[in-house]
Parts: C-alpha cells; structure tokens; sequence
C-alpha cells in the first residue's frame, strides 16, 4: 500500500491543531496543518510538527517495564504487566483499604480524550477519595472563583467581538493556552492583529515582555505577584470615575459596596508603587479597558501561581462583572460544547450556583486542613498523604501522563515519596524522569494510534466544533489506550467502572471499543461522539460545526433570583489584608518566575531528538544589568537558592524581563540534577518551591511564580 492520507488533529498539547497526517504501512511518515480546517487554517507549531519523531522514535517505549529485585527494569507483555499491578493492588487494598491506592492524571493522560473518565472511574470503583489530577498544580482558583461569585449563562463575552483584551500573566503565543474570554489558541497572533486592525485594545500586564506583550497598546510590567494591587487600583479608578456599568450592577451584583470599599485602599499612587508600574500607566489601562464595551480581563499561569492566585482571580472575575463583559439577550451564546454533558440553559442571569469547591462534607486530606475540591484532592498533600503512616496513607500511585518527580512542588520529597510507595505504576511512552523511579512502567499508545474526540479543546472554539478522529497509525510493539489499561484492572480486581451513561459493560476479555466508551463517558451531551464520528466520515474525516446547535442567550427565569456577590468568602477582607502585608521575604534579592518553553510542553518533548537539539536546558533568563552587578556573562552557570532548596541554571542575557528578576521554565531536571548536566538537562525550579509553607490555604497551590531567591556564580 502507498502513501495515504487522512485528516486528524493533533495532541501532543491541548489545542488540539487540525491536521493531515501521512502514513505508509501503518508507520507515520508526516503531519502537516490542514489548511481546509475552517478553525485552525493550517497552524501548527514546532512541537506538533514532531508527532512523526514522537511515534517513531526508537528509544519510544513499546513493552511494558516491571522493575526486579535487582533494581532493572525487564520487558514483559501487556497482560503480565497487568495482572502484576492487580495482584499488588489487591493485597494493598486488604490491608491498607481503598484510599491507599491513588491516581493521578497528569497533561500527557489529558491529551487522551477518554483517559480523565477512565481514570476517575477506576479511582471510583476502588472507592478511593485519593483522585489527583494536574489542575490543582494549575490554575485550581480559576474554578473555585467561578463557582464562590457565580456564572453567567450566557457566558462571557467571546474574543472575536472584543473590542478591549487585558492578559494578565498569559501568553497564549507561546503556550496556546487561554481561559475562556481570552484568545482561542490557535493562530493566536494572528487573531490579536485581525482584531487590533478592527479597533481592539490589548492590555498586558507581565513582569516579563513576552510575546504577546509586544502586541500590547498598554504594556505593564507588574512586579511579581503583585497583581493583586494593580487590579485593585484599575477597579479603584473604574469605581471613583464610574466607569463600570451601573445599570448592569444594581440589577445582578451583590457585595459592590465592599469590594469599592477594599479598592480604596489602593488609589492610584499607591497602587502603582507596590506593582512597580508607571501610575499613569495604570490609570490609563484602567481608562482603556472600562472604555471598551465588550472583551475580557484574563490571567494565566503567572499570577495563579505567584502567591495571591485566588485574590488575584477574584479581582479579575471583579473587572470582567462590574464591566459586564457578558453576553447579553438575543446575542449568541458562548459556543456551545458539543461534549460536554450536560447542556447548561443559556439565559441573560446568573445561574444556579455550582457546588463549591472544598464544601463541607467532601472528603479532607491529613494535612493543611485541605480536602477535595471539586472531583479531586489537590496535589499539594500527595507527598505527605504518602509518606505519612496513619489512616488512608497512600501506598499505591497510577500516573497517567504526569511526570511528579518534576511537575509538583518539594521536588525531594516527591522524589522520597515516590521511593516509599509499595507500588508506583507510570502510564508513559517515555523513561520520563517519574518512569526511572517506577516499579512498573506501562507502555501506551501513542496519539495518532488512538481514536479521539475534542472534548478537551472544546471549550475554546466560538463555533460547535467537534471532531471524532480515527486511529490511522498502526500500534507498534505491545501497547494500549489508557482507558483499555483502566478496563483490565478493573475487570482483574473484580471491579465496575461507572461512566456518566451508566456501567461500563465489564464482561468478556476485551474492553468496549473506543467509540462506546466515548459514548457513555459524555452521555446526555449535545452530540454524541459515535454521531459526530458518522458525521466526521461522511465529510472525510474533517471537522463538524454544528451551526444549528448554536443558542442565542434567552431571557432571564423571571422566578430565579441569583445575584454575582462580590463580597462572599470574605474576599474584600483577603484585600485588605494583603494591603497590610508588604513584607518581603528578607535576604532574598531575585524572584523566579514561571514561563513556557518554546520546544517542549511542560516535560513533554524532551526525549525527543529535534526538539533536544533546539534546547537542552531551560536557561535562567535574567536582565543584562542584573548581570552585570552580579558579575555574570551570557553561557555562566549560576547556583539559584530559595528557603527550601538550590538548583542550577544557565545564564541568558534578556533584557525583556524586569530587573530583579530570573524567568525560567519548569518540568527540567530530575531530582538528581545538578551543576554537572544543568546544561544537558537543566534544573527542577520546583525544588526551590515548598508545599508546606506559601501555599495557597483553599487550592493548595503552591508558590511556583514569584519565588524569593538568591542567585551567585557557580
Ligand atoms: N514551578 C512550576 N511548576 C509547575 C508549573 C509551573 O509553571 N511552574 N506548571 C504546572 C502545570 S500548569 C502543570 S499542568 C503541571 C504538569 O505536571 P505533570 O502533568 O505532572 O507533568 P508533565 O511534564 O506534563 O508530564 C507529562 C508526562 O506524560 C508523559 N507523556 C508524554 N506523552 C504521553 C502519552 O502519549 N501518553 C502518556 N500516558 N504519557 C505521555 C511524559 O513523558 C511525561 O512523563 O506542572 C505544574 N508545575
Ligand atoms: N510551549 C508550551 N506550551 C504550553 C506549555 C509548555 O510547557 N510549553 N504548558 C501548558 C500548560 S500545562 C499550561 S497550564 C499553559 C499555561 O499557559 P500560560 O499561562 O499562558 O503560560 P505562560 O506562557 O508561562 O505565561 C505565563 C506568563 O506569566 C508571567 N508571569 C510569571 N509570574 C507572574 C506574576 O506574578 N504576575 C504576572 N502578571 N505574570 C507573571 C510569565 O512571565 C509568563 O509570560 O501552557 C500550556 N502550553
Ligand atoms: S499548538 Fe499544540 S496542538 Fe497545535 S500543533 Fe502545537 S502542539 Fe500540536
Ligand atoms: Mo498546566
């Protein structure tokens, strides 16, 4: 058989980029952007374009790893792979009980359509409350702030009618990631200048000049994690120069009064000093976004991280209300998610409130008086939760796609936990470094062997986009789907996965297919994936919008009376604190702060050649003057020391970042590395962080922005 090709998206990350993939024998040849993709228009990035070398590579992965007496690793099928983890498992939940094993589904599990419910299920089934998941590494504020000050069902308003933006520690050119409101991540530089050259304002606020920045029309380059008080003084302007919506507030708003009350303690001079920007700067961003009639504030990683991270999303969410940036009655709602169950009502009013976060009655970790949040327990507590004997301790830990010896904070003692565990199960095409302190690695498919739906990348699109991909590669060696692994653990243990549809049919030696699974994880959504997969065929595999399913906002329920109240949690209060604490931390002089590797997605990236040749290590970018009192040049290799611990980075040159500043990359390093391969590995920034101390007290965020460090030659 020659060449064929076929249309498919990508998932080496979550913006899921349309493609056309070329394959001979099964072995995949090539990708290239599909330019007939009415959303996407042929954009790739230089990551995605290595899917070939991904699936190919030779050091990949292809037979599961169960780790011996003798400390080696052996290849052994599938099957005995399973029935091993079983067998562990089995004698860890009779003795320890259920809440001893855990999962955790880190970003390579999320690239998986189906892997979320299949693991969910699975920790389900066992009945443990012990369900970890990346996003409480993340961005856990964004979703607890939502559900604290309530929803609009409309949604908010979409980007492509902004005529106003205000990115806030986000730079989608370089990570594709946006929260709703913000630039859908594809072509994102090409959509800010298609809307700059209509007449939208971009305001960005970033102690570093990324690269959305200098599409700014006001750039601020605010002190690290000191968003907190620049958002204040915008509001603090907004509300002394009544340029928020009043009518919108009396009709939907509690808690105004507090919040203008909180806000007054950060007039414009002193809230432009304690965030390090040009007072007249502030007044005019502030001026600038309140006179826009549609558009949204957003943040990204940056600010959620950098202490403050719910204060900060807070006062975000408290821009966006009090300027009404919602969709209004009779506009088209935010695009409806094809699969995602189940089908919330769209109408011009707040919507009943959602489940909070950390509710009383959801399950509490051991430790800092956290708890679930949501579905899951925030990753903060793992380490300990593990290494701490008692009720509950974890003994058994299946990552999915996560890498915690490098991803979470405390990187020695995630590495200490990881060896304490009786069994560490890793689901990874890799010898990722969390896969070199395994007892068993489990070898999975890769993106292109699988079939997949957009459930993930969803959220994003403004029309009701959807794909259903086929499998087109062929499986080489001995590797699964993860939902499939999930499946046979279940069954060996006796076990009944539940999906939203119901069970998951448990009998027989093989798995439901693919598209069944699909089918019943996102049952009561608007299209179901088997549907979208017909459809998908019949127009060659290529996308479907589904024009017919886009809703316009309705009126509001006039019996339903659900305000936003800016005041609940205390927040104003949260304020007024942080206006009183100005301390810094003493004997620092440096803050770390996070950003994105261009070459990899978070350590996703690293084995592979041609990204490995672009970047070996993730360099310590710091300001030339910085450099020059410290006595550094470009190239040097420099020890970085936090309160907690020390790594090693490589001196850059950049005078795009405040000074006072290094901005580097996470996910490098392991837990060995040091000033010997800094430069062929680079070095963890999570070692310099701490889950026990700069935590955030409801996510359980830690500080992975903003760290006060120390820097000196090496
Ligand atoms: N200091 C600091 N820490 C941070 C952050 C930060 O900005 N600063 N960011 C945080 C954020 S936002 C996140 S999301 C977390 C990420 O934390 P994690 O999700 O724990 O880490 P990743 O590096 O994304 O891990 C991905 C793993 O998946 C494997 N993988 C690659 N492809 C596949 C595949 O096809 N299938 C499977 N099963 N596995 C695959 C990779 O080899 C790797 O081991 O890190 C957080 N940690
Ligand atoms: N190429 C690539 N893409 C990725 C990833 C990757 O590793 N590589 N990771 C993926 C993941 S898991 C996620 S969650 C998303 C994240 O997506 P984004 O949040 O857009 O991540 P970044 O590009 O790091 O942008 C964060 C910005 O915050 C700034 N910043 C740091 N500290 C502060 C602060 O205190 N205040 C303010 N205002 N800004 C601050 C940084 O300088 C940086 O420019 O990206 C995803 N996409
Ligand atoms: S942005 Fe993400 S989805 Fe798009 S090509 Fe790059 S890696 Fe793939
Ligand atoms: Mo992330």
């Amino acid at each position: 058989m020659g060449v064929q090709t076929h249309k498919t998206f990508c998932r080496f990350c979550h913006a899921n980029c349309a493609m056309e993939v070329d394959v001979e024998n099964g072995k995949v040849l090539a990708v290239r952007g599909d330019p007939e993709d009415p959303e996407y228009g042929g954009y790739t990035c230089m990551k995605g374009r290595e899917l070939p070398d991904s699936h190919n590579a030779g050091h990949r992965l292809i037979h599961s790893q169960i780790r011996g007496e003798d400390g080696e690793f052996r290849s052994v099928p599938m099957d005995e792979a399973l029935t091993h983890i079983s067998d562990k498992l089995r004698g860890i939940i009779d003795k320890y009980g259920p809440d001893s094993v855990a999962v955790f589904m880190g970003s390579g599990g999320y690239q998986n359509s189906a892997a979320w419910g299949a693991s969910y299920s699975f920790a389900q089934a066992i009945g443990s409350k012990h369900f970890f998941t990346s996003v409480t590494l993340d961005q856990p504020a964004k979703v607890f702030t939502t559900a604290r000050y309530g929803k609009w069902e409309g949604g908010v308003n979409n980007f492509s009618d902004a005529d106003v933006a205000l990115f806030i520690g986000n730079n989608p050119i370089v990570s594709h990631y946006a929260p709703v409101g913000g630039v859908p991540p594809f072509s994102p530089s090409r959509r800010i200048r298609d809307r700059q050259a209509e007449g939208m304002k971009l305001i960005v606020a970033d102690p570093r000049l990324a690269e959305v920045g200098q599409l700014a029309d006001i750039y601020l380059p605010v002190k690290p994690g000191e968003d907190p008080a620049l958002l204040a003084g915008m509001i603090n302007v907004i509300i002394e120069e009544e340029l928020y919506d009043r009518n919108f507030v009396s009709a939907h708003v509690d808690g105004f009064e507090e919040l203008k009350a909180a806000v007054a303690k950060f007039p414009p001079d002193v809230a432009a000093e304690r965030a390090g920007v040009e007072k007249d700067q502030l007044i005019a961003a502030a001026r600038m976004f309140a006179g826009g009639t549609k558009g949204c504030a957003v943040t990204g990683t940056g600010p959620e991280m950098a202490g403050n991270g719910t204060l900060t999303e807070y006062l975000a969410t408290c821009l966006n209300t009090i300027c009404a940036r919602f969709i209004q009655e009779g506009e088209k709602a935010s695009a409806p998610r094809v699969f995602t169950t189940p089908r919330a009502p769209t109408r011009a009013q707040v919507g009943e409130p959602m489940p909070l976060y950390g509710a009383p009655g959801m399950a509490k970790s051991r430790f800092r008086n956290l708890g679930q949040l949501g579905f899951e327990m925030p990753c903060n507590v793992m380490a300990d939760e593990i290494l701490t004997p008692g009720e509950g301790q974890i003994r058994a830990l299946i990552s999915v796609g996560g890498n915690p010896e490098v991803g979470f904070p405390n990187q020695l003692k995630m590495r200490k936990a990881l060896e304490d565990l009786e069994i560490f199960v890793q689901i990874d095409p890799w010898m990722s470094a969390s896969a070199r302190r395994a007892d068993v690695v489990l070898a999975p498919k890769q993106s292109l062997e699988r079939e997949d739906i957009t459930n993930l990348s969803e959220w994003w699109h403004e029309k009701a986009y959807a794909r259903y991909t086929e499998a087109f590669a062929e499986a080489p060696g001995d590797v699964i789907d993860e939902y499939e692994m999930f499946w046979h653990l279940a069954k060996n243990l006796g076990l009944q996965m539940e999906l939203a549809g119901g069970p998951v049919p448990m009998d027989g030696d093989i798995p439901p297919s693919k598209v069944e699974f699909l089918d019943l994880m996102t049952e009561g959504c608007l299209v179901p994936p088997s549907q979208v997969r017909e459809d998908a065929r019949k127009a060659g595999g290529a996308a479907v919008v589904y024009e017919d399913k886009a809703p316009v906002v309705g009126p509001a329920n006039p019996d339903d009376d659900y305000r936003f109240n800016l005041a609940a949690g205390a927040m104003p209060t949260e304020l007024e604190k942080y206006s009183a604490d100005a301390a810094r931390a003493a004997g620092f002089d440096f803050r770390l702060i996070s950003r994105r590797s261009k070459h990899r997605f978070n350590s996703i990236g690293q084995p592979l050649e041609k990204l490995g040749r672009k970047v070996t290590t993730n360099p310590a970018y710091i300001h030339p003057e910085d450099m020059e009192s410290q006595g550094l040049n470009d190239g040097d290799i420099i020890e970085i020391a936090s309160a907690h611990a020390s790594i090693h980075g490589v001196v850059k040159a950049s005078d795009r970042v405040r000074r006072g500043i290094i901005s580097m990359a996470h996910a490098f390093g392991d837990a060995d590395a040091g000033k010997h391969n800094v430069r062929e590995m680079g070095g963890s920034t999570n070692r310099l962080t701490s889950d026990e101390v700069d935590y955030d007290p409801i996510t359980g965020q830690a500080l992975q922005s903003a760290i006060p460090v120390r820097i000196h030659a090496a």
